[in-house]
């Protein structure tokens, strides 16, 4: 089977609510340490530019702050990682997943258990405050008021309890997201460093 290509791959999964920073830190991370970073909200968007009809059904989804189905994500996720694989990538930033349990055990039952977990940590105050301040400019369907209160309701629903699922088995690296760009790359790099990529 083609996925045996990964059966050895190095997987971080990088969560954190809406606005958190996440696809942010992923680019800085990528630079320094080489990851290959596969973001599934940008998967998604690259399905729904592209115009097709599953992408027309993918966008009311993401308007509305819910979750798009589990097997899409799975299969957009699993071909990009076969794809950068073939290219030479052992390692791999997954950001934005899993947003919920039974995404991330479909992912290591059918693909490879995660080595960790990146948590970016940060309250809906200062989430709401760089979301609305993206949205004045980046013509996401998903950056307005009444979206966003539907996101963080999705997070605190879904994904917070995939945290703590993962806490459970020791392999939360939890960074508290609130300060600058900067601030949070410096123990995002304390943390990965001790991990020994
Ligand atoms: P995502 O694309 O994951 O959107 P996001 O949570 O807003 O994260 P993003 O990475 O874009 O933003 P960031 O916090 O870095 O998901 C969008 C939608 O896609 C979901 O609602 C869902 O519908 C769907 N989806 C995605 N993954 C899915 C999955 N696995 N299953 C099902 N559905 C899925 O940055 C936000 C802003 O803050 C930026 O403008 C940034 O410049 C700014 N910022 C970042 N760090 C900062 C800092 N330290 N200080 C000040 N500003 C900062």
């Amino acid at each position: 089977a083609p996925v045996d290509q990964l059966k050895d791959a190095k997987v971080i999964f990088v969560l954190g609510g809406p606005g958190s920073g996440k696809g942010t830190q992923c680019e800085r991370i990528v630079a320094k340490y080489g990851l290959a970073h596969l973001s599934s909200g940008d998967l998604l968007r690259a399905e729904v530019a592209s115009g097709s009809e599953r992408g027309n059904r993918l966008k009311a989804i993401m308007e509305s702050g819910e979750l798009v189905s589990l097997d899409i994500v799975l299969e957009l996720i699993r071909d990009a990682m076969l794809a950068r694989g073939a290219a030479g990538a052992k390692g791999f930033l997954i950001d934005g997943y899993p947003r919920e349990l039974e995404q991330g055990v479909r992912f290591e039952s059918e693909l490879v258990p995660c080595k960790a977990v990146l948590f970016f940590d940060v309250s809906e105050e200062v989430m709401q405050q760089r979301l609305l301040k993206r949205g004045e400019t980046s013509g996401r369907v998903d950056d307005n008021e009444a979206t966003i209160r539907k996101r963080f309701q999705t997070f605190q629903q879904l994904t917070k309890p995939v945290i703590e699922h993962y806490k459970g088995q020791g392999k939360v690296i939890q960074v508290d997201a609130s300060g600058s760009v900067d601030e949070v790359f410096g123990q995002v790099q304390k943390q990965l460093d001790a991990l020994k990529l």
